[in-house]
């Protein structure tokens, strides 16, 4: 039986997944991204200063991660290197992103498969916040419309948290989650300039100055977010964990993991990293090497050639191309199928035992939820991994302004080469995230992208093997095969973003 569970909802833009079911089990899955932008062609023949404005566009969920791996990319091309202060300002400006999209994620997009917000009318407390959202509940139900109480019902069928007070609990966490949200876009606005596309962020660092009152009203912000996620976010992932143990075992995907690593703690960018990259299969972890990743387009719509490298990577649409099911290229390292996002992230630094508070958060968690380090590539591993991420960049963030000095620049001078090439790699929250650029007469000759949901969504490769996605849904038990509310949690804690996988 072949069924459409898409468009999937509580994401970024488009999906589509349809899946095959024999017995109650998923034997086959397709990711489809459903639409075609095309910003590596807008930006051929510019000035590649306008690039890490021009790739902000692609997302407002991310746009600062491209901006830095825009920067990146341009820095490694002109030869230049941030002073300390453009560094860590970078770093300000994508850690609080980080940290906004973490709550965004968990909240707003994926707390409603597990929390029951028809709880809610049960609530008999005082609470302002929460008798409004009751009284909305009840009002919309009693309203006779198709739909009523629309986004949040109708919705699958299935098992969600019983516990009248843990639901109303998560339901008030939601709405602050909200609140906290704007205090971590305020954060990164200081140095940026503005929320979402940051107007500051230059390849050599940063335009805006390094001010004491600037630093003092970004550190009081980042605190505030930090609290939340101790004592709402980290207890109600765990909670929802404790609730739902059975899905540290389901959504595992079945290749590699690859993570670029993040926030450079000296101003070469990829040197010494808080998290630190690397490709890890099989329990072993190497260096990523850029000329390994590779982007096949047999299911894909586009008739340029197939598996070319990042350097030679070309873009011509093909909306007609026989065989092909997605506008996503099907990036793989070596040949391999590979998953990004908070778990690569977490395992590859973890198994290079580099970060001391990461083993130390991942010994205690695991040990905590009674579970091996491979049951993290699960949907609970990945929501747990993105708290485990947060915690580690908010203090982070905190020890990174003691380190600002406001007597000094924070933009390092810059002379565009007439030829150059660079890459520049990061991580955007929902994984590793390459730019890559040519100049040819001082103007981009070429552009690439590689971005986190265009690994993790990616259709099959030319060899007939599935995407990351793909694979974490097969195998997966489905009580009801036309609601499948097993895959849309699996397919949720990977976040996709389909805006940026097409881009
Ligand atoms: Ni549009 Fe993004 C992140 C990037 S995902 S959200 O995170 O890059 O592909």
């Amino acid at each position: 039986m072949r069924i459409e569970i898409g468009p999937v909802t509580r994401l970024e833009g488009h999906l589509n997944v349809l899946t095959t079911v024999k017995d109650n089990t998923i034997v086959e899955a397709q990711c489809v991204g459903e639409m075609f932008r095309g910003f590596e062609m807008i930006l051929r023949g510019r000035d590649p200063l306008d690039a890490q404005q021009i790739t902000q566009r692609i997302c407002g969920v991310c746009p600062y991660a491209h901006a830095i791996a825009s920067s990146y990319a341009q820095e490694q091309a002109f030869g230049l290197r941030p002073p300390p202060n453009g560094r860590i300002m970078h770093n300000l400006i994508q850690g609080a992103n980080h940290l906004y999209d973490y709550l965004f994620h968990f909240y707003q997009l994926a707390a409603l498969d597990f929390v029951d917000i028809t709880a809610v009318l049960k609530y008999s407390g005082k609470d302002a916040s929460l008798v409004k959202v009751r009284d909305w509940v009840k009002a919309e139900l009693n309203s006779g419309r198709k739909y009523p109480a629309a986004p949040f019902l109708p919705r699958l069928e299935g098992r969600y948290i019983e516990d009248v007070d843990a639901n109303v609990s998560a339901i008030k966490h939601y709405l602050e989650a909200m609140e906290v949200q704007k205090v971590a876009n305020q954060a990164s606005a200081i140095f940026g300039g503005k929320f979402p596309h940051a107007t500051a962020i230059f390849p050599g660092g940063c335009t805006q100055e390094a001010r004491i009152d600037l630093i003092a009203s970004y550190r009081s912000k980042i605190k505030q977010v930090r609290h939340f996620i101790h004592e709402k976010y980290l207890p109600d992932v765990m909670a929802v964990a404790a609730t739902f143990p059975e899905y540290w075992d389901i959504g595992a995907s079945q290749g590699g993991f690859l993570s670029y690593g993040m926030l450079p703690r000296t101003p070469a960018p990829d040197s010494d990293r808080l998290m630190a990259g690397g490709v890890l299969f099989n329990g072993q972890v190497t260096d990523v090497d850029f000329e390994r990743i590779t982007q096949d387009i047999g299911h894909s719509k586009y008739s340029s050639a197939s598996g070319q490298s990042v350097r030679n990577s070309a873009i011509s649409p093909d909306p007609h191309k026989e065989g092909a099911y997605s506008w996503i290229k099907a990036p793989r390292y070596h040949g391999d199928m590979v998953e990004v996002g908070p778990a690569a992230r977490i395992m590859v630094d973890y198994h290079q035992g580099h970060n001391p508070q990461i083993r130390q958060l991942v010994d205690h968690f695991i040990g905590q939820a009674g579970i091996r380090p491979a049951q993290l590539n699960s949907v609970l591993g990945r929501h747990l991994c993105r708290v485990i991420c947060s915690v580690v960049i908010a203090d982070f963030l905190l020890e990174e302004c003691e380190r600002l000095d406001p007597a000094k620049p924070t933009m390092a001078e810059l002379v565009i080469p007439k030829e150059a090439e660079g890459f520049g790699a990061t991580e955007a929250s929902r994984g590793g995230l390459l730019h890559y650029l040519r100049l040819e007469d001082h103007k981009i000759a070429t552009y690439e992208c590689v971005v986190p949901t265009t690994w993790n969504a990616s259709p099959q490769d030319d060899r007939g093997r599935p995407g990351a996605m793909e694979s974490a849904l097969v195998g997966t038990k489905v009580a009801d095969p036309q609601q499948q509310i097993e895959a849309n949690r699996i397919i949720r804690s990977f976040d996709p973003c389909m805006a940026c996988s097409v881009h």
